[in-house]
């Protein structure tokens, strides 16, 4: 089994990357983001609550993340690996996927973490604003989000760093050029089956 986290603020193209990754890897895509706004749409208890927070560009809380994702991993027990997309958020979550997988016999094997510019960050999110209608995709929420990821998330990158297993990527370029620099690494581990 290969488990892989991409990591980076919001914009920085975790969900564009991911869908090209486990095709072509055939790896099982666990996205917080989008399993939350399934949620949402649902208008499910989860997703009442969550809403009030993704609208305001905050961190959903911690456990209510945490219980998803592990039912999420149960539902896959053949899969081959994950791909960790928007998953761990917080230290907390970060320590909590650990434990999941230990339990599981396995392990995250490598994080990719996207580096690209406030500006670019900003452009890409108010333009998917313009025909996601995703209610996060506007100025002020998307300011929001940076503050948090900056607060809250990118100490995940040290929590990482500290056990060997953080990679920064640019991810600046056009998409298939990221795509080839994040291959470099994931081929390490395991080769392209698509
Ligand atoms: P997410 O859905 O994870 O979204 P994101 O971080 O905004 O986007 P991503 O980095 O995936 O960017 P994308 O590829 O789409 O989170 C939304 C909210 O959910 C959070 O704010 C939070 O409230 C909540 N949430 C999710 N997970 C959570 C967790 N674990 N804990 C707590 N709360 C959680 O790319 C963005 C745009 O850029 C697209 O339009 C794309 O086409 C474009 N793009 C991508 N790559 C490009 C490139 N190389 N060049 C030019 N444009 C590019």
């Amino acid at each position: 089994m290969f488990n892989l986290v991409l990591f980076g603020p919001p914009g920085s193209g975790k969900g564009t990357q991911s869908e090209q990754i486990v095709k072509t890897y055939q790896l099982q895509h666990i996205a917080t983001g989008d399993l939350l706004r399934d949620e949402v749409s649902r208008q499910t208890a989860l997703g009442v609550e969550a809403k009030k927070y993704m609208d305001q560009g905050m961190l959903v809380p911690d456990e209510v993340v945490i219980g998803m994702i592990s039912s999420k991993i149960d539902e896959m027990p053949d899969a081959r690996g994950f791909v960790f997309d928007g998953f761990p958020r917080t230290r907390t979550q970060a320590e909590a996927l650990d434990k999941l997988l230990e339990f599981k016999n396995t392990q995250i094997h490598l994080v990719l973490s996207l580096e690209v510019p406030e500006e670019d960050l900003i452009a890409r999110l108010v333009n998917r604003g313009i025909t996601s209608g995703r209610s996060d995709d506007n100025q002020e929420v998307i300011t929001a989000r940076i503050k948090e990821y900056n607060l809250k998330t990118e100490p995940v990158a040290r929590y990482y760093n500290e056990h060997g297993k953080l990679e920064r990527i640019a991810g600046h370029h056009p998409v298939p050029e990221t795509f080839k620099l994040l291959t470099k690494h994931i081929n390490k581990y395991l080769l392209p089956i698509a």
